[in-house]
């Protein structure tokens, strides 16, 4: 295993921990923001160290087809060919190419795909998808599954999950680089208890040196949402990481972490940013809303990023329709409000006070209390 799992503090289910990875030593619970074509749109990569950013996301499928995997590696590897000193992790591919791609198709061979540069039909095959990632060379690289929406129902929830198990075979004996970069196995299932136990024991059984749980935030409700969630990070070996796949909003990240969650992903802050949305304590403020025209304050008053010390709301209102600057700008301070709260998750579990900041963060969200 190329990973090691200190935990440091736990309060009830909540751990805070240290995750030595080949690149960075990363404190959890932490939040990756997603980098799809090997950067953060609009930001540098000194930028995002100096946000505190400890890992981010790659994708292999984005990826593969543009520089391609064979020219990452040529190059000397994504962390090299993108100048990230830091820790990275890809996922798969197969979501990427059901969830973009309504052409895809998944068989047992792997998913079918159309490919956007040609129009040729590919396959990507899990043993495709982790050659793929060894090339790309992160630290953590993510198994191939079968992902179905969890608002349908019906024996596709449970003939993706066993395939999910069968591929996860195909995944360990294609893997190359097992002392150098870490294969996460993924828990699949849809809302079924009863699947989500078999998923779990199965992969578990594997030993792989961290699990993800995934086919979440996909449009189900906030119960079956937690429940999943709970069930999942309660079976899971206490000593090990668990990343929840494609979460999300902050209210949701402290929500999981009190479940015993300790990594995040999600395109949300920076997509959100690009319409103009800034994530505050309060919610989120809408920069192209009138209102901003004229506001002298910072985006967020209580923000000690370097976009609240040193722009206004109405400077950055101005900028949003025009220039790409002004979404750079609301993506700086998203990132940072996404890594302050995980730093806060992290040092309030060690402390201690993690009640407190979850009560503390409620109410500054929810003032009336609904
Ligand atoms: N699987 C993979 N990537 C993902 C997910 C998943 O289930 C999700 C959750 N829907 C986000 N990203 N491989
Ligand atoms: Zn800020």
């Amino acid at each position: 295993m190329a990973l090691r799992f200190e935990i440091l503090g736990r309060f009830n289910r909540a751990r805070a921990a240290n995750l030595v990875l080949p690149h960075h030593v990363c404190q959890t619970p932490l939040f990756m923001p997603v980098g799809t074509q090997g950067t953060i749109k609009g930001l540098t990569t000194n930028q995002l160290e100096e946000i505190g950013c400890q890992i981010i996301l790659g994708n292999t499928y984005h990826l593969a087809l543009r520089p391609t995997s064979e020219l990452i590696d040529e190059l000397g590897g994504l962390h090299k060919f993108m100048n990230w000193p830091r820790a990275l992790l890809t996922d798969s591919g197969g979501f990427q190419m059901v969830s973009l791609l309504h052409l895809a198709d998944i068989t047992e061979k792997g998913v079918t795909f159309q490919s956007p540069v040609d129009g040729k039909p590919m396959l990507l095959t899990p043993e495709e998808s982790i050659q793929i990632q060894n090339k790309i060379g992160a630290d953590i690289i993510m198994a191939l599954d079968d992902v179905v929406k969890t608002t349908i129902t019906g024996p596709r929830i449970e003939e993706a999950m066993y395939r999910t198990l069968r591929w996860i075979d195909r995944c360990i004996a294609a893997h190359k680089r097992p002392n150098e970069q870490n294969l996460f196995g993924i828990v699949q299932g849809g809302l079924d208890p009863v699947l989500r136990d078999i998923c779990v024991r199965g992969l578990v059984d594997r030993n792989l040196p961290g699990y993800a749980i995934g086919g979440l935030a996909g449009g189900e409700d906030k119960d079956s949402f937690w429940r999943v969630v709970a069930q999942c990070t309660a079976a899971l070996p206490e000593d090990k990481p668990r990343y929840v796949m494609g979460v999300g909003y902050p209210l949701d990240i402290v929500v999981c972490s009190a479940l015993g969650a300790d990594m995040y992903d999600c395109v949300y802050p920076t997509r959100t940013a690009r319409f103009g949305t800034a994530l505050v304590p309060e919610g989120v403020l809408r920069l192209k809303n009138k209102v901003m025209a004229d506001d002298t304050r910072p985006i967020d008053p209580t923000c000690d990023c370097m976009v609240c010390k040193n722009y206004s709301r109405a400077y950055i209102h101005c900028l949003v329709t025009v220039d790409a600057m002004g979404s750079q700008l609301v993506s700086y301070h998203n990132l940072y409000y996404m890594m302050k709260l995980s730093r806060d998750l992290h040092s309030s579990i060690i402390q201690g006070k993690f009640p407190e900041f979850v009560c503390k963060f409620l109410q500054r969200m929810f003032p009336e209390g609904d």
